[in-house]
């Protein structure tokens, strides 16, 4: 049965920029049983309606559709089966059908647009080879990509939907079990790069308003195999040529580097933001990139989430966001959906301070449990990280507009503001001034408190009332 039919009618072509699932017959929807998803307020007992995310809300001149910059990760939420080392996918779809894959490939585009559309994420993002099927050479690759994107392009063009950043798949194919630009044979660089030029392409030719490196098998598993430093220079080497194949096609995209420690290899080179700072620095890259920063990551380093949005952003080098979280007790990279608002509030409130995400936005980098087999958990997975998020950006902007915790911090660094502070900040002090004024003048510093537990009782009275 050939199922490609939702966009059958002949009239989308005359009139382009119309909604083209309003030309769909009822019938051919991919997600029948369930309506758009509306915003019924913190009180609703519908489970699939927003809480708190009311898209339409303007909020300083501005909508929460347009605040917020939701995004849904193709790779989980349309190429993602349940699948886990022991087992295989558990998830079926219907629209998983059709006579060769790149028919079944734009099938499921239809779907997952239509999922955009009902959940109301204004972007979405992909690697190369989740939206079209990987070919037995590069050229029937491309191919293949090409025609997706085609039809991306035409999708994007009715919906309204944008890409919020495009990436490539350098870690699943056998070929880049060692690495893709780090790997110890040049062929395979060649070949990454030949894959990443496409990519670029594809980003561009969709609009993409970001271009995504995430480090992949971009590090090792033992050092008795591996030179370090020549890999790290031919990362290098490969970041330079994408940034000078970008300038070359006037593609205007921000650069994102997506830091993570580990997993798949037990030691990544882009480990936290501050490698990944120092890495862009040593080799004359930092103009060219921002983090894309992922919560599971974060946690994965080490850190909150918090702390990886302010060290980009002490650098200005926030970017965007991989919007999941991890679970604490498994430790591994569990790509959730994150529900937890004190900690979203927490990176909240760094974001704004940072004056927001710029060309970035909140791209779900999360996927169902194993057992959430139903299209519906897919829209309950949705509504629950947004409506988190939207929660967190208000209390965020509250907290930030009482003023409290800042008050409180640059009281506490006010010994600074005037006076040997000041000069110790200008550059004005040195090791002999200051002595001389300890010995003289100042004496015994007198213990201030750092007051945790007040300040963590402050947040719990925004978030709980
Ligand atoms: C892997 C991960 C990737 C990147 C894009 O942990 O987060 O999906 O976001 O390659
Ligand atoms: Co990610």
């Amino acid at each position: 049965m050939d199922i490609y039919y939702s966009f059958a009618c002949p009239l989308r072509y005359l009139v382009p920029s119309f909604p083209s699932f309003l030309f769909m017959k009822k019938s051919t929807a991919h997600f029948p049983l369930i309506p758009s998803i509306r915003y019924e307020g913190p009180r609703s007992a519908n489970a699939l309606a927003f809480k708190h995310y009311d898209p339409a809300e303007v909020i300083d001149g501005r909508t929460m559709k347009e605040h917020m910059r939701f995004s849904i990760a193709y790779w989980h939420a349309f190429r993602g089966v349940g699948s886990d080392p022991f087992g295989p996918g558990t998830i079926n779809r219907p629209w998983e059908i059709g006579k060769d894959a790149v028919s079944i490939a734009k099938v499921r585009m239809d779907a997952a647009f239509e999922f955009f559309q009902k959940i109301e994420a204004p972007f979405w993002c992909f690697h190369d080879r989740d939206i079209a099927p990987e070919g037995k050479t590069l050229a029937e690759s491309n191919k293949n990509l090409d025609q997706i994107v085609a039809h991306a392009k035409f999708l994007q063009k009715t919906t309204g939907i944008k890409l919020l950043w495009g990436t490539a798949n350098l870690f699943s194919n056998p070929r880049f079990m060692c690495g893709a630009s780090t790997n110890p044979d040049a062929h395979v660089f060649a070949y990454a790069a030949a894959q990443v030029k496409k990519a670029l392409e594809a980003t561009q030719e969709l609009g993409g308003e970001n271009y995504v490196f995430w480090g992949g098998r971009e590090g090792y598993e033992t050092l008795l195999n591996t030179n370090l430093k020549r890999e790290q220079d031919h990362l290098a080497r490969f970041l330079h040529m994408a940034v000078d194949y970008a300038k070359s096609i006037g593609f205007k995209g921000q650069f994102l580097i997506e830091p993570k420690p580990k997993e798949p290899t037990k030691h990544q080179y882009d480990f936290d933001v501050a490698s990944g700072i120092a890495f862009l620095r040593t080799y004359g890259l930092d103009k060219h990139f921002k983090f894309n920063i992922e919560t599971n990551h974060a946690t994965l380093a080490g850190h909150t989430f918090q702390h990886e949005i302010e060290v980009a952003a002490s650098q200005n080098m926030l970017g965007s966001i991989d919007a999941n979280a991890g679970d604490l007790l498994l430790g591994w990279d569990t790509d959730q959906f994150n529900t937890d608002v004190r900690e979203l509030t927490l990176a909240m409130i760094s974001i704004l301070k940072a004056g927001g995400l710029g060309t970035g936005g909140f791209n779900f980098d999360a996927k169902l449990r194993r057992a959430s087999i139903d299209p519906a958990d897919l829209f309950h997975a949705h509504i629950g990280g947004m409506d988190a998020y939207a929660l967190g950006f208000k209390l965020a902007r509250r907290i930030l507009a009482e003023g409290k915790f800042e008050q409180f911090v640059s009281e506490r660094y006010s010994s600074f503001d005037s006076g040997y502070g000041k000069d110790i900040e200008s550059g004005k002090a040195n090791f002999k001034s200051l002595e001389k004024l300890v010995l003289t003048k100042l004496g015994e510093p007198t213990p201030k408190s750092g007051k945790q537990e007040y300040l963590e009782n402050m947040l719990m009275q925004y978030l709980h009332g």
